[in-house]
């Protein structure tokens, strides 16, 4: 049996539809998972059962985190909030801590782990954050546009190796003040947190850039990707 990866649904609010980018699919199935995309819900039981039948979870891109996670006022450049998805993936992350099931986050997905686990957000990067480092790229998305350190000793560092990597950035909000209960594992060249990693985990990292736009010709979205597999075997 291949190692189920549920994923957290994106929402489109318009359409009122659930929906979900192929790359993150496209990339799990390529390193051996089964990508299961999970219901959009708040209600613990359900999502404690669909979580008994995952191997490990994915914590996808998408809407911005709600300031009230992490205790700040919402700001008018924050962009579109999705109580249900902040609800679904705080139930969802305290299940992965509990029982030590693999997990990673992508772009929202390290926002979020970030700012429920104690940490805070900058609402709006070109707001709140002096930078002339591209993090809002254009498409297409499977280019790099900035560079991060990865830092020595730390868990993405045996993945995909210490020092200087090129990543794609599409992101608007990022970390601010970094969770208590994390490290950091990698750091832009202006100096905000792209990557985390809670240690003694079998597999607890999250990311601010995209492998799922990136995986066809970046050998380090594979390495990432395949590792969280691996992790979930
Ligand atoms: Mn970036």
């Amino acid at each position: 049996m291949k190692a189920v990866t549920g994923l957290i649904p994106l929402y489109d609010d318009e359409k009122d539809s659930f929906w979900m980018l192929p790359g993150y699919m496209k990339v799990l199935e390529k390193c051996g998972g089964l990508p299961v995309m999970l219901p959009l819900t708040g209600n613990e039981e359900e999502l404690k059962d669909a979580f008994s039948l995952c191997d490990g979870i994915l914590f996808t891109g998408g809407h911005d985190v709600s300031p009230a996670v992490y205790g700040e006022s919402i700001k008018e450049y924050c962009g579109t909030i999705c109580d249900t998805r902040d609800k679904m993936e705080g139930i969802l992350l305290n299940l992965c801590l509990k029982e030590d099931k693999p997990f990673l986050g992508i772009c929202r997905g390290i926002q979020f782990i970030n700012a429920y686990l104690g940490g805070s957000l900058y609402q709006d990067l070109p707001a709140e954050y002096d930078t002339k480092t591209e993090h809002h790229m254009t498409p297409p998305y499977d280019r790099a546009v900035h560079k991060v350190e990865v830092l020595t000793g730390s868990r993405l560092a045996d993945i995909i190796g210490e020092g200087v990597h090129e990543v794609n950035s599409y992101h608007h909000q990022a970390i601010k003040k970094l969770s208590p209960m994390v490290r950091k594992a990698a750091v832009s060249e202006d100096g905000l947190t792209e990557a985390i990693e809670i240690p003694d985990k079998k597999f607890a990292l999250a990311i601010q850039w995209h492998p799922e736009f990136f995986y066809e010709n970046n050998p380090d979205s594979i390495k990432l990707i395949q590792a969280f597999i691996d992790a979930c075997i």
